[in-house]
């Protein structure tokens, strides 16, 4: 750094319908996994924020829940959040994939979005999924939805133009010294990260409804040599919610195969995280119609 007066910090918020790779995206600008990501739509249910750091820049990336018709009590309070968020940053991108066609949905976010006194920048992402000529037709539709400071297409996974994001982002970020200290990722408690990642290892493979239902609750967490410990390494007690009881043999499997299954994916991404060997009790639990229900909402940190 040069001079220190310009030097830009700020926030950003990435928004968008779900499943359109607003946390991919994040992850793959802060370089590590902050928010986990998965095939299934409404994965982020927090505002979490990824700190990216420059020499010249820091941006706070604010990830948001897809925005989408809401049909619970969950769905509104979702939806309410991302508005409060996109109040409150510097700039905003707008996430659309490139492999699928605008449809109500985004126009919906779109009319919303003309209303933010931030900038919005579109961000196309995805565009390893689609050949340069569908693209290009795509661009042209994104830039009729409306009133855009850029239009940047971007691969996550492909790793194309992700750079060029950032210098997108920054050019609307007021100059300031950095808000976080450098070498700070996210601000997300660790406590939060690991119910995450036990969630994002019961997504997948569940189908239709089952996502939206499962909630995580770190219970515990036992440090060896701990009056209550039985073990020699970190011991991590969690639940993990669902709203039914026919929802309870699908994650447990027969036998509790699906169960151990979840748990060997989350404990190697939990050990990955801490960067120490942990051991891992899950119990799965009934929070009867959790997502309708305020009171368990609040138990469950909604
Ligand atoms: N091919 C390809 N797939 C991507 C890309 N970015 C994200 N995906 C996939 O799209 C799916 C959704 O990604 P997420 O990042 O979880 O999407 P999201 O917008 O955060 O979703 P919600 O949190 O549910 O709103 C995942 O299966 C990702 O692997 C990309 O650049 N290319
Ligand atoms: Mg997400």
């Amino acid at each position: 750094m040069t001079d220190s007066a310009e030097h830009r910090s700020g926030f950003a918020c990435f928004v968008g319908r779900p499943n359109v790779g607003k946390s991919t995206l994040m992850n793959a600008l802060v370089g590590e996994k902050v928010a986990i990501m998965s095939s299934r739509p409404q994965t982020t249910r927090r505002a979490i924020r990824g700190i990216l750091n420059r020499e010249d820049s820091q941006i706070v990336i604010v990830d948001t829940p897809g925005l989408h018709r809401p049909r619970t009590l969950l769905g509104e309070r979702l939806n309410d959040l991302v508005r409060e968020t996109f109040a409150e940053v510097d700039v905003i991108g707008f996430c659309l994939p490139a492999n699928e066609k605008i449809g109500p949905g985004d126009q919906w976010i779109a009319r919303e979005l003309s209303e933010a006194r931030a900038p919005v920048v579109a961000i196309v992402t995805k565009v390893d999924t689609v050949p340069r000529d569908k693209l290009a037709e795509h661009l042209l539709a994104v830039q009729q939805l409306g009133e855009w400071s850029d239009i940047v297409p971007v691969s996550s996974v492909k790793d194309i133009q992700v750079d060029v994001v950032w210098d997108v982002l920054v050019q609307h970020l007021p100059e300031g010294p950095p808000l976080y200290p450098e070498g700070e990722v996210t601000d997300e408690p660790e406590e939060i990260r690991i119910a995450e990642l036990i969630r994002e290892a019961a997504l997948e493979g569940v189908r239709d409804e089952l996502p939206h239902s499962i909630a995580v609750v770190i219970e515990e967490m036992i440090e060896p040599g701990e009056e209550t410990s039985r073990r020699e390494i970190l011991e991590i007690r969690a639940h993990l919610f669902v709203e039914r009881d026919s929802q309870k043999g699908i994650i447990i499997g027969k036998g509790g195969s699906r169960l151990k299954e979840v748990g060997a994916t989350a404990r190697e991404g939990i050990q990955r995280l801490l960067g120490r060997k942990v051991f891992l009790d899950l119990h799965v639990k009934v929070a009867k119609e959790w997502q309708r229900d305020p009171k368990q909402l609040g138990r469950l940190g909604f």
